[in-house]
């Protein structure tokens, strides 16, 4: 589903993915790469039109550059913006108190009418309600026969006249659904190579007479853009009430998915994902939206950092990181703010790039714990500084965490290296770099500051190991984390 246009928009996105800096250039430059990925995907010029105009409003302003990281703020409004131009909300199914509920399928030929309309009579079955459905194409050869057979193999009794017309069909077996208590009545109908007058007028008569809850319309996936003008063609002459994308699942592509619902405002309702009765989904913009980015992890990081992270307090706790006044009741708050956001596991899972060993995760896990359980065990003034944690307090708060004092000393000569590292960026880096504080911030928004305290601890070694302090071996995450926070 969407591989080409999904490798097309990550190699595009790639250019600000992570990046801290932003130009006004490279922006531009990306969401061009963007427009051109859209149009390659068959995807409706008006609707990239459109699309493009939002995510250009939306990314110019000061949010993207004061955001955590602005690069992946970027991602994150092409992400929102696409889940508007596929409609926002999911929407629902009809549900009407009607005996029998009547839906009418609708569609050109070979777009996969019959087909759907078995996944719909088997969806509804599925919630416990009696389904009937109804042959109603009389114009294609064996579609009678086709919708039969795929009534057998779901258990549901297929209606098939004998009349030659289909408007009597519909009539008759509503009587029939009546008489035996059916809740939910699905009509497959017949469909033309392409719009015109007589199917038209067929499809106004049968909706007349059988006073239809939901008309779907069955766009084909595959066809892009064209799906784009079959809808208009329907629209003007009988009401939807949504759309049913099919052949998804064959669709590399993506152009009628991302325009139908912003061209002809038609929502899709649900798609096909395959030839099987269960293969039928209920569409959600934003689920589609992040399949169709495949960038579901930092949209998910963004997410859960702009909930945990109170963008002002990181931005004092940089300032105060900056200033070496960072203390280790700042780190405590820290960490709570990373607890909100998930366990590390799932932290460490989400940042890009990044792929940690269960290992890996665990001695981190490991390490928070204890340097946590070291902090709550100093006194408030210990907290705030350190440099009076002498031998016998170092002493006691072992003993009061359950630690060593080794464990302890470790934790606070590697809480000045931090501090002394923050303050490097602060003053510039090598080649005299200008104050980086969003860089600070992505450091501390990434884990930079777990990283960097609990780096040297590996599984369960940390405890027995002598460890040679500022040059001791960190773990492979540790290391990737390191090289993206150089970029
Ligand atoms: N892969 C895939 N094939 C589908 C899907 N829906 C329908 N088809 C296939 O598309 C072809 C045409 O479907 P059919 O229901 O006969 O179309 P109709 O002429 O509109 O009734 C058949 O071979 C179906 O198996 C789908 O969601 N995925
Ligand atoms: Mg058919």
């Amino acid at each position: 589903m969407f591989e080409s246009l999904t490798a097309r928009l990550e190699s595009a996105l790639g250019q600000v993915r992570g990046k801290v800096r932003l130009s006004s250039r490279l922006v531009d430059e990306t969401l061009g790469e963007v427009r051109l990925a859209l149009l390659e995907a068959d995807v409706n010029v008006e609707v990239v039109n459109r699309l493009l105009g939002r995510i250009k409003k939306k990314s110019v302003g000061t949010e993207v550059q004061k955001s955590i990281v602005p690069g992946h703020k970027v991602i994150k409004i092409v992400h929102d913006c696409l889940v508007e131009t596929l409609g926002t909300e999911t929407v629902p199914l009809v549900v009407s108190a009607k005996k029998p509920q009547v839906t009418l399928v609708v569609g050109l030929q070979g777009s996969g009418k019959t087909t759907s309309a078995a996944k719909l009579a088997y969806h509804h079955q599925s919630s416990d309600r009696k389904v009937m459905l109804v042959a109603a194409d009389l114009v294609r050869p064996g579609a009678v026969e086709q919708l039969m057979e795929l009534g057998e193999g779901i258990g549901i009794p297929v209606f098939a006249g004998r009349d030659r017309n289909p408007v009597a069909v519909v009539r008759k077996a509503l009587q029939q659904a009546g008489r035996t208590d059916v809740d939910s009545v699905v009509v497959d109908t017949a469909g033309r190579t392409q719009i015109d007058r007589a199917l038209m007028t067929e499809l106004g008569t049968i909706a007349r007479v059988s006073d239809p809850d939901e008309v779907l319309l069955v766009l084909d996936a595959m066809t892009g853009q064209q799906a784009v003008a079959v809808a208009q063609g329907f629209q003007e002459n009988i009401n939807l009430t949504g759309v049913l994308l099919s052949k998804l699942d064959s669709d590399a592509r993506g152009g009628a998915a991302i325009s139908v619902r912003e061209a002809t405002g038609a929502p899709i309702k649900l798609v096909g994902t395959g030839e099987r009765p269960g293969d039928l989904e209920v569409f959600h913009p934003d689920r589609m939206a992040s399949r169709i980015l495949g960038m579901g992890d930092i949209i998910t990081f963004f997410e859960k950092a702009e909930q945990a992270m109170d963008a002002k307090r990181a931005e004092e706790m940089a300032d105060r990181l900056i200033r070496n006044q960072f203390t280790f009741e700042d780190y405590i708050e820290q960490i709570k703010g990373m607890r909100k956001m998930g366990s590390s596991g799932e932290l460490l899972g989400m940042i890009p790039g990044l792929r940690p060993a269960p290992a890996d995760i665990q001695a981190v896990d490991q390490e928070i714990r204890r340097s946590e359980a070291i902090i709550c065990s100093m006194t408030p003034s210990e907290r705030t500084n350190p440099r009076i944690i002498n031998g016998s307090r170092r002493q006691r708060i072992a003993k009061g965490s359950g630690t060593s004092v080794q464990d302890v000393a470790f934790l606070v000569k590697h809480f000045g290296r931090l501090r002394s590292v923050f303050q490097s960026l602060s003053t510039g880096g090598p080649g005299g770099a200008p104050p980086r504080l969003p860089k600070a911030l992505t450091a501390l928004s990434q884990g930079g500051l777990l990283g960097t305290l609990t780096a040297p601890g590996k599984g369960g070694q940390s405890r027995n190991r002598p460890r040679p302090a500022g040059n001791a071996k960190k773990p492979r995450t540790a290391k990737k984390r390191q090289k993206k926070k150089k970029r």
